[in-house]
């Protein structure tokens, strides 16, 4: 790759400070052409300094040079922090452009890493997760995938197929001698092992559409419980009408907050009553359906109603939906009536116990899997499927295979495993996950 290439990299339109990227083997002349400067910079050093067109200055700026390799795409690298007007962009972009650099295609810095060995795919698919992520625990996936750990886990895994490739091939070549270094026992042992550490990613990364839409809490119960109260206190505002009238909420009201980096949905939801009125009734089907496709529960007792509570639920078939790790029953109004302190208690009128409820929600939220959970494209689920198909596949017939085709398809394996960390992905897949990214990324 012999260009040069230059974007802006910040976003479009007018802001305090803007960035423009220049990368290639014309990045130290642009430089010197932009700066008026005779001697090269010293590397990974900002410099305040004027820039440009010709005499004609163009702005007060803040220069750095990074050499190469030691870049982020491993060419020379220049980066000019100028102030945010299109007008100071396009000027600096112009002299570029007209002293022979190209303008970057969407991605094309991250491709250029990827080509020289800094990045591999998953890390810069990464890149572009952190780039898009809407809150803080996403980026902080995104981050750890950057830092290699995908790429980790799959070269394990990709270790272990080709050592059980390698151990059935050696036992192919002493067939003859009567030598079994292996059987289907351990085959199967060494090849559920993989497929267990395959799930685990994918489990992983099942919580993921969750953490970018947001987590449902739904908060239901008979009227009255405190259901909207709580709504209330839990997002710190007025949201959602409170009165001592039973049926005051008819229709369901959603609020969505970030917790811990967490984003979330709540949803005050219409009273559960037996015997409604028109309207009532349309609520409450709707207060059915959000407890359906919750993904947390929090279920609203007020002193004196546990009886009552359960049997709307058992009128209504909602037991399944109900019980269940998603299900926080949660003892309103403890300012009245307080329980035994080993259940969950609020007072949302006196705010006591919201905090500690909340915590509760994180906790249920991120569950264990925080540790495991993975960013998954489509692209990197979609292999890891076939390859735990494939892997499934051989365990299932092991009786039926001969060592040849399971070695023949454990290579099979090998190389869609490559084709997730880029080893030996094809170029039309590299082009189309480079761009799908940002320009100046
Ligand atoms: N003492 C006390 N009263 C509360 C508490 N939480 C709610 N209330 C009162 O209980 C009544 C009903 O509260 P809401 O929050 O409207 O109850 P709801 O579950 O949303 O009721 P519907 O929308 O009718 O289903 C109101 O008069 C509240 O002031 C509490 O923690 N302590
Ligand atoms: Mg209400």
């Amino acid at each position: 790759m012999n260009s040069t290439i230059a974007a802006i990299a910040t976003a479009q339109g007018r802001s305090a400070i803007a960035i423009i990227r220049i990368s290639g083997p014309k990045a130290l002349g642009a430089y010197k052409a932009l700066t008026k400067k005779t001697t090269s910079p010293a590397p990974n050093q900002i410099k305040v300094a004027w820039v440009y067109d010709e005499d004609q200055k163009i702005d007060h700026a803040m220069v750095v040079y990074f050499k190469s390799p030691n870049s982020f795409t491993g060419e020379d690298i220049v980066e000019i922090h100028c102030h945010g007007s299109k007008v100071v962009q396009q000027g600096i972009l112009g002299v570029l452009f007209e002293y022979g650099i190209v303008p970057a295609k969407p991605g094309e810095f991250s491709e250029r890493a990827y080509y020289n060995g800094k990045i591999d795919v998953t890390q810069a698919e990464a890149i572009m997760e952190l780039v898009s992520s809407e809150n803080s625990q996403l980026a902080r996936l995104a981050t750890r995938q950057l830092a290699g750990e995908f790429s980790k886990k799959i070269k394990g895994i990709l270790g272990d197929v080709t050592k059980l490739g390698a151990t059935i091939a050696a036992n192919l070549d002493f067939a003859e001698e009567d030598l079994p270094t292996i059987n289907n026992k351990e085959i199967i042992s060494s090849l559920s092992a993989v497929i267990g550490k395959i799930s685990t990613i994918k489990a992983g990364s099942e919580m993921l559409p969750k953490l970018r839409e947001g987590i449902n809490v739904v908060l239901v119960g008979l009227p009255n419980a405190g259901k909207s109260t709580l709504l209330n206190a839990l997002v710190g505002f007025d949201r959602s009408i409170v009165s001592a009238q039973a049926g005051t909420t008819r229709d369901t009201i959603n609020e969505a907050i970030e917790i811990d980096g967490f984003s979330y949905q709540f949803i005050d939801t219409a009273g559960l009553n037996s015997s409604p009125d028109s309207i009532e009734k349309i609520g409450i089907k709707k207060s059915i359906a959000n407890i359906k496709s919750a993904d947390i529960i929090l279920l609203l007792i007020e002193p004196g109603k546990e009886l009552a509570t359960k049997k709307f639920i058992e009128l209504n078939n909602l037991q399944s939906f109900i019980k269940g790790p998603r299900t926080i029953k949660v003892f309103t109004k403890s300012d009245i009536d307080a329980k035994n302190p080993k259940v969950v208690q609020i007072s949302a009128l006196k705010k006591v116990g919201v905090k500690t409820l909340l915590d509760k929600i994180a906790k249920l939220s991120v569950g264990q899997a925080q540790t495991s959970l993975q960013v998954l494209t489509q692209r990197q689920l979609g292999i890891l499927s076939r390859v735990e198909l494939a892997l499934t596949g051989i365990v299932g017939n092991i009786n039926h295979l001969s060592l040849d085709i399971i070695s023949a398809e454990l290579a099979g394996v090998a190389g869609e495993l490559n084709e997730l960390t880029g080893a030996d992905a094809n170029k039309q897949i590299i082009d189309s996950i480079f761009r799908n990214f940002c320009i100046g990324k």
